[in-house]
């Protein structure tokens, strides 16, 4: 099993999407095994974004993600990481297809409402931040577990 770290970036809070993007995860089978609501400091933020630091939009996205509540949220699963990002469809929401997070609900390139971690070091790092070291998390299996998965791939 895989965890990933996704992001309900302000624009998805203030539009009153956090229920129908987590149904989705939830739906496809992922586990939420964090979940964080909070106004995340400039530093954490900063942090989260600074292989960006260097890029145009890069002052924006802070300013973007500090402006209102993100919702954290750990996903646990087989392939987790990869499997997030299919489901958020590509950075330019007006380009994602429909059945995509960002192709259903967005239209923008910087408010595209959802982030998910983009590999396993990525993914570590970024639990970190929003759950701290030792990981804020809880461990639990769900009563479905062995429907959705195979006998082989548990
Ligand atoms: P990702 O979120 O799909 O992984 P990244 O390239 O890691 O995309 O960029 C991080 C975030 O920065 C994007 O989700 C988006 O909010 C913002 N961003 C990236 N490229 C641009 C751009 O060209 N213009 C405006 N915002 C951008
Ligand atoms: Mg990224």
């Amino acid at each position: 099993m895989e965890k990933t770290l996704v992001l309900l970036k302000p624009d998805a809070v203030q539009r009153g999407l956090i229920g129908r993007i987590l149904n989705r995860f939830e739906e496809k089978g992922l586990q939420i095994v964090g979940l964080k609501l909070r106004r995340f400091p400039l530093d954490v933020i900063r942090e989260h974004y600074a292989v960006h630091r260097e890029r145009p939009f890069y002052d924006n996205l802070v300013e973007f993600m500090t402006s209102g509540p993100v919702a954290a949220v750990c996903l646990e699963g087989k392939n987790a990481i990869g499997v997030t990002r299919t489901l958020m469809g590509p950075t330019q929401s007006a380009e994602a297809a429909p059945g995509t997070l960002r192709g259903d609900y967005g239209m923008s390139f910087s408010n595209n409402l959802v982030h998910g971690s983009d590999g396993p070091e990525s993914a570590e790092k970024e639990l970190a931040l929003f759950f701290g070291e030792d990981g804020d998390l809880c461990e639990w299996t769900p009563a479905a577990q062995n429907w959705v998965y195979g006998i082989e791939e548990r």
